[in-house]
């Protein structure tokens, strides 16, 4: 499959090794002279920006979090002034003020080529109609899209999110060959489709879907490859370093290449700061090394992953991150086991029957033990008509598969069809009552 700049991504290591470590201090003399929570930070470690001489001092940089970023709220960590920076993203806090991005024109010319990488590694061309349909506006989704489809000449349907049943009129009408948007809402139009009496196979030209901006396991790629019959990719990025174009599947599907020409990856042990060597997991963190209005110095994403460096496949070096197994912080701990959600779905999808429609559910019931619940959802074909035996079995048989795989009980609560709230962007798949308790 084509490569959109072979120079770059298929880099030999020695000399990527090299560039970055030549960007590497450059940055850091840049953050350090131009903002001034850098040179507090470097202040603090006793370190100046001579110091950074390569790639191997790069565990000498302080850590930027993002509550730094939010105690910087909106522009303090800009290494520009206002006047420079000509596009304004933001990332919605659950709760607070948002994380904001800021881009200067070579930051939105730097955004077209990683995202005109990106499109290229899932196989789109000038030749497709790509139906965008990631929200537009102060989400990175939407806009960095468009700037890839529009940089590889592709026809783009700047459609966003929502209006689900006019999306399926437009992608039939328009004949669109590649959809983008969350996992979550791709199974939205699935399931709205399924409903029309719309078979994907034979009204659709969808044959390539990129999907991102929450974590999906594996189970749910075949769920969705099946129900849009495309070949789905995953796609990661982070409002704080740019957006979507951060790292993306090729057509090997064995991981997502890091563009580390620009963001240098590592990954940490959460609990140490220390970095980990590839192939452990832990926590990823970046380093911008060519943005000019918002640069960040070894930015905790608290998402976790594992990297690996040996060469793909398909011809690039750069290094590859797994699929993001979950967040640092969206371990719960259900009576005192560690529970991870993307296990959850895991275990939930290895089941047939079930639907990839889910909330887990903690509470925490008056001097009781925490409780577990999972809602899930039954395929219609337990309803037409209503088969109590058959429904039955399958809740024992989720429980089970479920406290195989967490090592702790969990109630199952079997649903009927569409009746868990279905999301346009980010689906939300915690509710955590006990909360309530605690504050
Ligand atoms: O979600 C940017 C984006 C847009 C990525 C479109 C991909 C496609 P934020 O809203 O700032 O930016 O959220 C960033 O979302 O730290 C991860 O926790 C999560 N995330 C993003 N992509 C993935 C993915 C956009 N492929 C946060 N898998 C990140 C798992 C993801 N989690």
């Amino acid at each position: 499959m084509p490569i959109w700049n072979p120079d770059f991504e298929c880099m030999e290591r020695s000399d990527l090794d090299k560039l970055q470590g030549e960007r590497l201090k450059q940055i850091a003399a840049y953050a350090y002279h131009k903002i001034p929570i850098y040179r507090r930070k470097f202040e603090e470690l006793g370190i100046a920006p001579d110091d950074i001489n390569g790639l191997d001092d790069l565990g000498r940089l302080p850590f930027t979090t993002k509550q730094d970023l939010r105690d910087e709220y909106p522009f303090n960590n800009f290494a520009v002034p206002v006047e420079e920076v000509v596009r304004l993203h933001a990332s919605s806090g659950t709760t607070g003020k948002p994380t904001v991005g800021g881009y200067t024109q070579n930051d939105l010319d730097l955004w077209a080529e990683v995202m005109a990488r990106t499109v290229t590694s899932c196989g789109v061309t000038s030749k497709d109609v790509a139906h965008n349909a990631y929200g537009y506006g102060l989400f990175t989704g939407g806009l960095g899209f468009h700037l890839g489809y529009q940089t590889v000449g592709a026809t783009v349907v700047p459609v966003s999110g929502g209006l689900t049943r006019r999306q399926l009129m437009l992608m039939e009408d328009f004949g669109a060959t590649v959809i983008t948007c969350t996992p979550s809402y791709s199974l939205v139009l699935a399931e709205e489709a399924a409903e029309l009496g719309i078979d994907f196979k034979s009204r659709m030209k969808v044959r390539v879907g990129i999907f991102g901006a929450e974590p999906w396991t594996e189970e749910m790629r075949v769920k969705i490859e099946n129900r849009l019959n495309l070949e789905a990719y995953d796609i990661y990025g982070l409002t704080e370093i740019i957006g979507p174009g951060v790292s993306v599947e090729c057509e090997h599907h064995n991981g997502m290449h890091i563009f580390e020409d620009h963001f240098l990856p590592e990954i940490i042990d959460p609990k140490t700061g220390g970095q980990l060597p590839f192939g452990e997991e832990g926590e990823l963190v970046f380093t911008t090394l060519t943005k000019e209005a918002m640069p960040v110095i070894r930015y905790r994403t608290r998402d976790r992953t594992v990297l690996h460096q040996e060469k793909c496949a398909c011809g690039r070096t750069m290094v590859r991150m797994e699929k993001v197994r979950g967040r640092t912080d969206d371990m719960l701990i259900v009576r005192g086991v560690n529970v991870f959600p993307s296990l959850i779905e895991k275990a939930l999808l290895s089941v047939d029957g079930l639907e990839p429609q889910y909330q887990i559910i903690l509470d925490r019931p008056k001097d009781r033990l925490d409780k577990l619940e999972i809602w899930v959802e039954a395929s219609l074909t337990f309803f037409e008509p209503i088969d109590t035996q058959a429904l039955e079995n399958l809740r024992k048989t989720a429980e089970n598969e479920l406290s195989q795989t967490l090592g702790i009980s969990a109630r199952v609560k079997l649903m009927g069809p569409s009746t868990i709230e279905r999301s346009i962007g980010k689906a939300v798949r915690v509710v955590d009552k006990r909360k309530l308790y605690n504050d």
